[in-house]
């Protein structure tokens, strides 16, 4: 039964169907297949996966992140594991503000000039939604998470280079050793990584990297640069 390993993210709705059992319009699903067995048996499965609720930072999974690390990180969309506050690393409110760029550069000897947009900007470029976890070397990881945001692809193209080898993100932070990463040709070409504006369908709060951090899959949460300021492209 493959549906029984299917997490709460991917977790979809069963089809319409005559028997109006079914939703036509299902909310999202609010605990995964797996988790319904095990709390209500099968044959509530349709009533829970109509039932309105938030996918996560609800109450079930506030409940697994306390046991897990003994740290309440409330609720909402953003209710999931920080490593390192914006306080911490010495982010100022302020550069995040109306006033913050995304500079999308490269490392041509000649090319186009850099360009610089806005929040604004990027959320009117094409967006995509990609369910990936936040997995830290440090030895903690979240389950998947809804990101939105623009692809890293369309920003290379939009940058001028449509086939880059590499790509610098820096960040507003001035120090530390997180401050930037290198990113490989097949993380920046792969559908799913993102230069993430929302998370689980909301802004990003200013610990979760706000106004835009990157997201790549099967990548550890190093790759993940928050408080992106520019990402710089070589071919
Ligand atoms: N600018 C910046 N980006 C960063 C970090 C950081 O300290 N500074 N920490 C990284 C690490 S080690 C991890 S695991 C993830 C954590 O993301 P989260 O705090 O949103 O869960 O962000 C990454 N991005
Ligand atoms: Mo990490």
């Amino acid at each position: 039964m493959r549906e029984l390993r299917v997490d709460t993210a991917r977790t979809e709705p069963e089809p319409p169907d005559s028997s109006e059992l079914v939703s036509p319009a299902p909310a999202a699903a609010t605990i995964s297949r797996r988790g319904a067995l095990a709390f209500a048996g099968a044959g509530s499965l349709l009533l829970l996966a109509v039932s309105a609720g938030q996918s996560l930072g609800g109450p079930l999974r506030r409940t697994a992140l306390l046991a897990r690390h003994g740290q309440d990180l409330g609720g909402g969309p953003n209710g999931f594991q920080i490593n390192q506050t914006a306080a911490k690393v010495g982010i100022r409110i302020e550069e995040t503000g109306a006033s913050w760029r995304l500079t999308l550069d490269h490392a041509l000897p000649a090319g186009p000039a850099p360009i610089r947009l806005s929040r604004a900007e990027l959320l009117a470029v094409e967006q995509h939604t990609a369910h990936l976890p936040i997995a830290c070397v440090e030895g903690w990881s979240t389950g998947n998470l809804a990101w939105t945001g623009v692809r890293l692809h369309d920003l290379a193209r939009l940058a001028g280079i449509s086939h880059p080898a590499s790509v610098l993100v820096d960040s507003l932070e001035e120090g530390g050793t997180f401050r930037h990463a290198v990113l490989s040709a097949g993380q920046i070409m792969d559908p799913d990584s993102l230069l993430a504006l929302r998370v689980n369908g909301a802004d990003l709060s200013l610990d979760h990297g706000y106004p835009a951090r990157v997201i790549v899959p099967a990548s550890p949460g190093v790759h993940s640069t928050k408080w992106a300021a520019s990402l710089t492209f070589a071919s």
